[in-house]
């Protein structure tokens, strides 16, 4: 059995952390966002569609997918023979969020077990909610195990009405890391 954590985007590279602290299973971080892919504390990083993004965020889902597609020949290397791949994502935004459908759908074709452990936007966040709704039920159509935790859900629950929103994140990322890491023992 060989697995990988792939974390999109800017916050799945931070639920990549957490996961792979608590497994130590290798980890690559995949972003369009040049500098901050470069500074991930994964063990490896991918700047994905450098044409399509020119090294700066996605900003919506649909160039998130084209980056992720136009850069398909790198990221796909990491996932030969792989049999369970783990994505992290803070689904909503441009990068994570299209490159897990691209790289989902294309991981399902090869046969490979894929989990998506991601979080779900604020209310307050409008479109990214819908693209985030979306996109989950796009992977969950691929044949993806999709583990969500929601921003929204966490601060109503937990009454965090008044903390700031770093405050909740932090609260759910600890909470999908648990339910990930209950799906994939
Ligand atoms: N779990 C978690 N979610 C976050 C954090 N910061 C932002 N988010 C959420 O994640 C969603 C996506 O944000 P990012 O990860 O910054 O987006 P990205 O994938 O880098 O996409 P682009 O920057 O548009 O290319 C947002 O809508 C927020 O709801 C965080 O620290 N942890
Ligand atoms: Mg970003």
């Amino acid at each position: 059995m060989k697995s990988v954590i792939f974390g999109l985007g800017d916050s799945g590279a931070k639920l990549a952390r957490r996961i792979k602290e608590a497994t130590g299973m290798h980890a690559i971080a995949l972003n369009t966002d040049q500098r901050s892919v470069e500074n991930t504390n994964l063990d490896y990083w991918i700047a994905i569609g450098p044409k399509s993004c020119r090294g700066r965020a996605a900003g919506n889902p649909h160039l998130g997918l084209r980056a992720a597609s136009e850069s398909q020949s790198i990221w796909s290397r990491h996932l030969a023979e792989i049999d369970t791949l783990i994505m992290a994502v803070g689904l909503g935004g441009g990068a994570g969020t299209g490159a897990a459908l691209a790289i989902g759908e294309y991981a399902r074709q090869k046969d490979i077990k894929v989990y998506c452990g991601a979080t779900l936007p604020f209310a307050f966040e409008g479109a990214r909610r819908q693209y985030a709704f979306q996109a989950v039920e796009h992977l969950r159509n691929f044949g993806v195990k999709v583990i969500t935790e929601s921003h929204e859900e966490m601060m109503e629950k937990m009454g965090l009405a008044d903390s700031d929103v770093h405050e909740v994140r932090d609260h759910t990322d600890k909470a999908l890391l648990l339910k990930v890491l209950s799906a994939i023992e």
